[in-house]
């Protein structure tokens, strides 16, 4: 009797704990007519499908270029320098507009060799640049004929993004646009929208805006992606028609072009995410200098994704001092484009060119080390995507079909590294990046441990496993030993 009764409150308690749980799988199973209704949200249900999607999450590692006038004062103005974000030196030292456009006459960057910039590219092994096309500054790296303040206006002349997008393409490297809405050299930006003047002001410069996307995507046709920032302000979150308009505007003029999420905002203002949760945008931009969690934030492998960081703290913009903050060893910046892919994500890694148009040393030597690391070991980033493997404490699982890739980070003691897979999931087989078979040891169901040589490369390294996957075919032999 005692144990029947127990067995009651045993029933009843599991249907308790069950209920969040029903609540929560009806609240995601909401039919479509339950979600609030909107003009300007989300365009599409989960991950583009198409072919220039694919190329764009296959490159996995791409670069940041951040160019422009800030370059010039590097992080220091008269004589005091700041310690802030280099190319947001103009607000950090409170500079007029016009005083900060005067740089332009400052604007020559005699070493600049767009081929050079692409050779580096190519060596480091990215498979696409992100180029700022224009800056919150407003200064723009092609002659726009909207505004005066060009590349076409310096003593330099030349149309730095024409030559980058020729350099690049030949070396097979996409081209991406870095363009910041918000812009502080023209008269009729509004960061908030206060009166009817407001108002008018700032539908000019929306006009203004995409006559030059417009412009942008009619001079350099080959652009793959715009990744668009400077759109946090109230005036564009009341606008969010227009970031649809833009979208839509860009995919009509340029076939498979992607876009980032930080350029939308829907009806209610919502940003990235529209009001009914959906992603906006081709992709998630938000992993600005950080990245999800590596074991609780998992969701982020719904959705295609983006991180880009900087090599010190928060410098985009050359600062000539960079000693101010941390600045990460290349292998951190490594394990940092591995983290992101085992999450399903792709990483850009920020360079900010100097005034003369070279690259600081630093800079060089991280191209260089992460291109040595990626000739030999990039099967394990291009084109791999999450595993979907439990983490395990040396490093990251990244998978293509049926190889899994583990990239090594941390060696235990023991130089035994455990492995869990998936129910059903078999290991066949463990290679090293040359072929050479690795041993690999099964120590219970679904648990193996790969068994390392005595001696191992003294830099991250790769594991690849093939395995078998029983799910698949209708062998249910193993699930039966239970
Ligand atoms: C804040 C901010 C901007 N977004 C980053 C990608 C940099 O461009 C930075 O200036």
């Amino acid at each position: 009797m005692l144990r029947m009764k127990n067995l009651w409150l045993w029933i009843i308690g599991c249907c308790l704990l069950a209920a969040p749980s029903v609540l929560n799988a009806q609240k995601k199973m909401l039919p479509a007519e339950q979600e609030i209704r909107l003009q300007y949200g989300a365009d599409r249900l989960g991950k583009r499908k198409d072919a220039a999607m694919k190329q764009f999450r296959d490159h996995r590692l791409g670069a940041f270029i951040h160019w422009g006038l800030y370059a010039i004062p590097g992080g220091e103005w008269n004589g005091k320098v700041y310690s802030g974000a280099a190319e947001w030196l103009k607000v950090w030292a409170k500079v007029s507009a016009d005083e900060w456009l005067t740089l332009m006459d400052q604007w020559n960057p005699t070493r600049f060799d767009a081929k050079k910039w692409a050779r580096m590219a190519k060596e480091m092994g990215v498979k696409y640049v992100k180029i700022t096309t224009k800056h919150h500054e407003g200064f723009c790296l092609w002659p726009s004929q909207y505004t005066e303040y060009t590349v076409a206006n310096t003593p330099f002349k030349r149309d730095i993004l024409g030559e980058l997008v020729k350099a690049y393409n030949a070396e097979n490297i996409d081209v991406h646009f870095y363009f910041s809405v918000m812009d502080w050299s023209h008269p009729d930006y509004r960061s908030s929208l206060k009166t009817k003047e407001d108002s008018i002001a700032f539908r000019r410069f929306l006009t203004f805006t995409d006559n030059q996307l417009k412009e942008l995507a009619t001079r350099y046709p080959t652009v793959k992606d715009f990744w668009f920032d400077g759109t946090w302000d109230a005036s564009i979150k009341q606008n969010g028609w227009w970031t649809a308009h833009v979208e839509q505007m860009l995919k009509e003029m340029v076939p498979g072009v992607t876009i980032n999420s930080r350029l939308r905002a829907d009806d209610y203002g919502k940003r990235h995410f529209d009001s009914n949760g959906h992603l906006m945008g081709d992709y998630e931009s938000g992993y600005e200098r950080r990245l999800p969690h590596p074991v609780k934030d998992l969701k982020v492998t719904q959705w295609d994704w983006e991180a880009c960081m900087t090599v010190p703290e928060n410098q985009w913009g050359y600062h000539k001092e960079w000693s101010l903050s941390y600045v990460k060893q290349p292998v951190e910046v490594l394990e940092r484009i591995v983290h992101a892919v085992s999450m399903g994500g792709n990483m850009v890694v920020n360079f900010g060119p100097q005034p003369d148009g070279d690259f600081r040393s630093e800079e060089k030597e991280l191209a260089q080390y992460i291109g040595r690391w990626m000739k030999k070991n990039g099967e394990a980033i291009y084109g791999c995507d999450y595993a979907g493997w439990e983490k395990q404490d040396w490093g990251y699982f990244t998978r293509k079909g049926d190889e899994v890739y583990m990239v090594v980070f941390q060696l235990p003691y023991s130089n035994r590294l455990q492995v869990k897979t998936p129910q059903g999931v078999n290991i066949i087989k463990a290679t090293n990046i040359e072929q050479k078979e690795v041993k690999v040891q099964e120590t219970a169901r679904n648990e193996y441990q790969v068994v390392l040589p005595a001696s191992t490369p003294n830099e991250p390294f790769v594991i690849r496993l093939h395995i078998e996957n029983k799910n698949q075919t209708s062998d249910k032999y193993r699930d039966a030993l239970t």
